[in-house]
């Protein structure tokens, strides 16, 4: 009998962010010891047969077709929001008022305003109730030993952050038009959907908020088959045709609260990149490089050429509870060690980083980038 405290989880969303949150909720208590046991309690989606199927194969205790009716549930105390951007909001508000904690998918929403009234609610919450933005990026440990490099100062005052996001799942112009590409859906294109990502890994990196930004934006492929019957990443295609919505790259330099230049490259048409999440900063006494596709690296060099450092060693961030030195991590365990966090901080009552307002800040700097490239990239505030 294991006397940790059970605290219940109620899950909305089953495709790509339900399956790899799902691996998390289920693994995190094996490999990290915690002061609350997470309980698979719930799953809800529309579909009552894909969300059956969801619980059974997920390891959920049972399914709802109604997010509402997983928040009213005794047996839920976190709620996990993993849908489309579009209901972000409305989900974490009604969870919040409920006195459910709240772990919501990124962007935080489809457009600031929703953003702020969801960090109202989380401030109206008790402050027991806890509440955070799922940028798991944070959590690949090269990620954790990067930031950590810049606290202890081995990069000394920060001049450049260098950051991409590269995919190129879309550029098939035959790809149908999944709801990734549909703004009432997804907010924004590449710069929401991981353009967001390397804001929040610069903002975490290196301690310093994105103060103005300097964008472009470019949709390549005007119009797309409609999707098949299901709309996620592997979505099959119609005859019929609908028009993309959203940006396909965006492109935008920006200044840091510190002083640093910052550049960001966030496009879904680079052939060959799958996942080039990477970042490179410059400081005057050192420089840090990171590519996800080759995640358990992170570069260093103080002056001289770049140095590999194999980020598996035991006393490196979050990887003591897993394998052997060199055995690597994977995508998954970023969600694993977002989620021990997130517990973490709801049994010691601390708050949980990034928070719903980091989440706004970021929305704040999608939104001064949509601005900026509309009126021909002028340079344009991020609003406080
Ligand atoms: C699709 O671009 C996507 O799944 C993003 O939505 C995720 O946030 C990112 O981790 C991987 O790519």
């Amino acid at each position: 009998m294991s006397d940790k405290t059970t605290i219940g989880v109620g899950m909305v969303g089953y495709a790509f962010m339900g399956r790899v949150h799902s691996q998390a909720w289920r693994s995190v208590g094996a490999f990290f010891d915690l002061p609350l046991s997470p309980r698979m309690a719930v799953i809800a989606g529309r579909s009552k047969e894909r969300t059956e199927a969801s619980a059974a194969q997920l390891g959920w205790d049972a399914a709802e077709t109604d997010w509402r009716a997983l928040i009213e549930r005794d047996d839920v105390q976190i709620v996990d929001i993993c849908t489309p951007g579009d209901s972000h909001a409305e989900i974490a508000i009604a969870a919040l008022a409920a006195g459910k904690h709240v772990i919501c998918e990124k962007p935080l929403a489809n457009t600031v305003a929703e953003a702020e009234a969801m960090v109202r609610a989380a401030a109206a919450a008790p402050a027991s109730v806890k509440s955070m933005v799922a940028f798991n990026y944070r959590r690949v440990p090269a990620v954790a030993l990067a930031r950590r490099f810049v606290e202890e100062g081995r990069l000394g005052e920060i001049r450049h952050v260098r950051a991409q996001y590269l995919q190129d799942w879309i550029v098939d112009p035959e790809f149908p038009l999944v709801w990734r590409l549909q703004k009432d859906k997804a907010g924004a294109g590449a710069l929401g959907d991981i353009g967001s990502h390397i804001v929040d890994a610069a903002e975490f990196i290196t301690g310093q908020h994105v103060v103005g930004v300097s964008g472009l934006t470019e949709t390549f492929i005007k119009e797309r088959p409609l999707a098949g019957e299901s709309a996620g990443l592997g979505a099959s295609r119609t005859d019929a045709m609908g028009e993309v919505t959203v940006d396909d790259a965006a492109l935008f330099f920006g200044r840091m609260s510190g002083g640093a230049l910052a550049s960001f490259e966030a496009t879904r048409f680079a052939t060959g990149r799958k996942n080039a999440m990477r970042i490179e900063i410059n400081g005057q006494l050192g420089s840090l490089a990171f590519d996800f596709e080759a995640m358990n690296e992170l570069w260093f060099s103080s002056g001289g050429g770049f140095e590999r450092i194999l980020v598996t060693e035991p006393d490196h961030p979050y990887v003591g509870a897993w394998w052997p030195p060199g055995h690597g991590l994977g995508y998954e365990h970023t969600f694993t060690h977002e989620i021990k966090d997130f517990l973490e901080a709801i049994a010691t009552g601390a708050d949980p980083s990034p928070s719903f307002a980091d989440g706004l800040r970021v929305q704040r700097v999608l939104e001064a980038v949509e601005r900026s490239a509309a009126d021909g990239s002028r340079y344009t505030n991020v609003e406080e």
